[in-house]
Formats: C-alpha cells, sequence, structure tokens
C-alpha cells in the first residue's frame, strides 16, 4: 500500500476534511506538522510553490487541494468511496459551490467570536499572500450580520436535505458530505455554544457527530526533512487514470504550463504538462534538489496557461 503522507496543521479545517477522510477509509498515514502560516521551506519546493494547506504526498507524487486529494484517496482506498459514487457529480459540484461561497462567511463569524485572539502576523498574511481580505475582527464586523444570513440560508437547505437521511446521498458519505462539514466544523470547533443557535447548527448535531465519529485514521509523526527525502528519493508514478492528450484549453502534453489557484494564494506553479482530463491536472515539477515531481491540481478552480 501506497505510503500517504500529509502536509498539514492543526487548526486547518480544509485539512480536517482529508484527516476524516483518512479516517472513513481507515487508513494509516504519516503526519508533517507544518507551521499554520510561510515560510514552510521544506514544503514549497515540493509543491512548486502552491501555499495552501494541506498537501498530500506519496512519493514523489504531491496532491495540491482538497479535491484532487479525496479523488486519490478513491484511487488507493476504493472502499466506501468518496467522489467515486453514482453521485459524484453533485458531490464534486455541492463540495465547490459550498467551499467557495462559504469560506468568508464563516471566517466573519468566526472573527465575531474569537477574532481578538488572533495574532497579527497571521492576520497579515491572510490579507497579502492568501486571501486578500482584512479578516481582523475589526475589518470584518460591519458584515457580520450578513454574513451570519448567509451561513444561515446555507445551514437551512442542508438541514432540509438532510432531515431524512444519514448522509447527503443516503446512507453513505460522500466528499459533499466532508465540505459542509468542514466549515461547520470550524466554527463549532471554535467559537463559544451560541453560534449553534445562531446558525440554526442545532438539527445537523446527529449528522455532525456522525461524520466526526469517523475519527482521523492512524497517523504517525514524520519530520519535514524526512518527508522531503522520501520525494527526492522516489520517483513519479506512472499516470494510469487519466488519458493522454487530454485537452487543455489547446495544450498539449509536454507542453510548460503554470497552474494558478483562480480564488486565493494565486502562486503560480509551472511544470511540465502531463496528463489531463475535465477534473484533475498533473503537471511535473523539476526542482534543483527533490528532482523530478509530479505535482496533481483540480481543474475546477484553477487557470492552466502556457508558461511564458
Ligand atoms: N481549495 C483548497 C483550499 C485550501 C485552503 O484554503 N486551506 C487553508 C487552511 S484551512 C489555507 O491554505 N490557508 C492558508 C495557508 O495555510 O497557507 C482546498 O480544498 O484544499
Amino acid at each position: 500500500m501506497a505510503n500517504i503522507i500529509l502536509h498539514h496543521y492543526e487548526f486547518s479545517t480544509f485539512s480536517e476534511k482529508v484527516r476524516i477522510a483518512l479516517g472513513i477509509k481507515q487508513a494509516t498515514w504519516q503526519s508533517v506538522d507544518i507551521p499554520g502560516l510561510p515560510p514552510r521551506p521544506l514544503l514549497s519546493p515540493l509543491t512548486g510553490g502552491y501555499r495552501r494547506a494541506p498537501v498530500m504526498q506519496v512519493g514523489a507524487d504531491i496532491y495540491c487541494d482538497t479535491h484532487v486529494i479525496l479523488a486519490a484517496l478513491d484511487r488507493l482506498f476504493p472502499e466506501k468511496p468518496l467522489v467515486n459514487t453514482p453521485h459524484e457529480g453533485l458531490a464534486r459540484a455541492i463540495g465547490f459551490a459550498w467551499e467557495r461561497e462559504m469560506w468568508i462567511p464563516s471566517i466573519g463569524v468566526l472573527v465575531h467570536y474569537i477574532g481578538e485572539h488572533i495574532p497579527p502576523e497571521f492576520l497579515k498574511d491572510r490579507k497579502e499572500s492568501y486571501l486578500g481580505v482584512d479578516i481582523s475582527k475589526e475589518a470584518m464586523a460591519p458584515q457580520f450580520a450578513a454574513h451570519t444570513q448567509f451561513v444561515r440560508g446555507q445551514i437551512a437547505w442542508l438541514t432540509r436535505a438532510l432531515s431524512e437521511r444519514q448522509f447527503l446521498f443516503g446512507d453513505h458519505v460522500s466528499a459533499a458530505d466532508l465540505a459542509c462539514w468542514q466549515t461547520i466544523f470550524l466554527l463549532r470547533k471554535n467559537c463559544p455554544p451560541e453560534v449553534d443557535a445562531l446558525l440554526g447548527l442545532a438539527s445537523l448535531n446527529d449528522w455532525y457527530q456522525r461524520i466526526l465519529a469517523f475519527g482521523h485514521g492512524t497517523s504517525s509523526p514524520l519530520s519535514p526533512e524526512d518527508a522531503f527525502e522520501i520525494a527526492k528519493t522516489s520517483t513519479p508514478q506512472a499516470i494510469s487514470h487519466l488519458p493522454a492528450n487530454g485537452d487543455a484549453d489547446g495544450l498539449t502534453d509536454g507542453t510548460m504550463v503554470t497552474v494558478t489557484p483562480e480564488d486565493n494564494a494565486k502562486v503560480p506553479v509551472t511544470g511540465q504538462l502531463l496528463a489531463t482530463d475535465a477534473f484533475e491536472i498533473v503537471i511535473r515539477h523539476r526542482d534543483a534538489q527533490a528532482g523530478d515531481l509530479n505535482v496533481h491540481f483540480p481543474r475546477l478552480g484553477y487557470t492552466v496557461q502556457a508558461a511564458a
């Protein structure tokens, strides 16, 4: 079985989504604890500069973004599929749309409660290099009512969808559940219990606890140095799950491209286009120290361009 390495930090809620996915799969994995903000000197050479968390590593294959990580976990552990289900299209759509729409409003509610405890260097990083938004309590206060109403509106449809079922698509948890769950986890874990009443979260509690109970699988710590060494001494896997010459907006396999998140943390990652389909793109990034790496990204939410 492939050696799964997760680069993550404890309070990262997107990381929690993947930790729960590893719990659902009952996986054994290695945990690299990264700081909550850069510099991350031994991770960024592996991702080619992609700076968000979490990142999954399997040898010299690097998976950026939870959407591509969950799909990769389904290939490694076909039991209990999260993306590769009969509801794949909806699982992908709900997961993407929910996270995209909910991230800033959820942070707005979060900082209303705990904003005074966030260190200035964290606020600076989030404003200047990640979100482009000032997430200090003072800056977000004028939008608190609007953010609350938006989150409550989203919670309302989720509650209705879950009223007669265990998970969004029935008896089996999917990537859509995990996406919705992780933003609620952010709030429930960090805010006082009154957040439940504010947002109407109480009736989601059974579903919330069912997902929490999956746990995180079995992990053991790994140092960033050892993870780097594993990447350096491994060979990227041959790609069998994507077609050769898939459509990358007219760019052909072998072309040097950049892949850039289009929502935030817009750092372009450069590499040679190896393979793509409608959902994923893999580029070969060459790092002077780590050597050849296959870096995997989702298509949705990323812009692919010929490198200058
Ligand atoms: N679309 C990305 C979003 C990831 C994301 O925004 N993660 C947060 C942490 S919860 C992050 O990267 N924050 C800035 C950082 O840690 O550098 C995904 O699904 O992985």
